[in-house]
């Protein structure tokens, strides 16, 4: 049936909607997430061909993570950083395959947004053609911050972020985004080479079936954790869970976004204070979970409201729907 061509929407279009939000902005803002979907197209382009092409293994070199940098991690990273560095609107780029945070304003008084990204988040997962991500959050200087200060333009709470959203190359290659009014769904046509709204105003179910955890690990969890687990298990809240576990945090939140349940990543014994990144991991997804109406935790508090002090620092990160994160917080954090 031929679609109804009023219903195509492509993100740019929804975007500029979106920007109309912001005061004084003049098409930068829609302009900035532009460079994001062409770096997407690009990055899921070489996603799409990796065993064809010399991309496969290891670029060989050691990254700030202390993780062996996979080819497609690199190209990743160079993707993002050249098509965001043309935006005028942005002075700030920090990405988890750099040690520092760049100045790309190139002393334009034009740069008022920071962008923060894991350019390629499951890397490890690249080789085996398991779903792979990039995340993205979006913040603006603050006032009180010289230009000249990259680290000080970053270093805000997740409830500063403008927008935040990441792209899961999954079994198609989706982008999730929020600007604070809802959080839009967008798959790509590779045929057209545009991003179409397919899953508008994406709200997560109160309630899910699934948890999410690398249980492997739990002897090294504190014991609340895996209370909880058995209580998830047990049927206590209404119904027996089954587990689900990519090892791809945006694989695993976008499942948890759009079937409920909860994605947590605890402290473990080698990850004391959870393995996950705070700015460009756990934040975006906290972001797209609060506006889903979802909830996003560090285990004792909201992960919007932690004060970064590190660009690379890590959190625990329980995620996921309004009931089971209530009975985590009643149960859990009484134990
Ligand atoms: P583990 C991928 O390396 C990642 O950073 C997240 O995407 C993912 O949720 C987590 O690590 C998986 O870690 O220890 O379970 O392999």
């Amino acid at each position: 049936m031929a679609e109804n061509s009023s219903t195509i929407i492509t993100a740019q279009q929804h975007i500029m909607r979106e920007q109309k939000r912001f005061p004084g902005a003049s098409g930068e803002f829609s302009f900035l997430l532009s460079g994001i979907t062409l770096a997407t197209k690009m990055i899921q382009a070489q996603v799409r061909k990796a065993g064809l092409t010399d991309v496969l293994g290891e670029h060989g070199e050691i990254n700030v993570q202390g993780e062996i940098q996979q080819k497609l991690d690199v190209i990743s990273n160079e993707a993002l950083v050249h098509c965001l560095s043309s935006r005028e609107s942005i002075g700030v780029l920090a990405s988890e395959e750099n040690e520092e945070p760049m100045l790309v304003h190139k002393g334009s008084d034009e740069a008022k947004y920071a962008v923060v990204f894991d350019p390629l988040d499951g890397s490890s997962n690249i080789d085996v053609n398991v779903s792979v991500g990039t995340t993205f959050s979006i913040l603006r200087k603050p006032d009180d911050v010289a230009m000249d200060n990259p680290e000080q333009w970053v270093l805000q709470p997740g409830s500063k972020q403008v927008a935040a959203g990441y792209v899961v190359y999954g079994s198609s290659t989706i982008l999730v985004y929020s600007a604070g009014n809802g959080v839009h769904g967008f798959t790509l046509d590779p045929a057209v080479g545009a991003y179409f709204l397919s899953h508008p105003n994406m709200t997560m179910p109160d309630q899910g079936k699934y948890y999410s955890v690398n249980e492997a690990y739990r002897d090294g969890f504190p014991a609340r954790y895996g209370d909880y687990i058995d209580r998830l298990r047990s049927g206590v809240l209404g119904r027996k869970y089954a587990s689900r576990y990519i090892g791809s945090m945006v694989a695993d939140f976008h499942r948890t976004l759009l079937k409920g349940g909860v994605f947590l990543y605890p402290p473990t014994e080698d990850n004391k204070e959870g393995k996950l990144r705070l700015l460009y991991e756990a934040n975006p997804v906290a972001f797209l979970a609060e506006q889903a109406g979802g909830t996003a935790i560090d285990g004792e508090k909201r992960i919007l409201d932690i004060e970064p002090t590190s660009i690379h620092q890590r959190t625990p990160l329980i995620v996921g729907s309004r009931v089971e994160l209530a009975d985590f917080e009643s149960f859990a954090q009484t134990n």
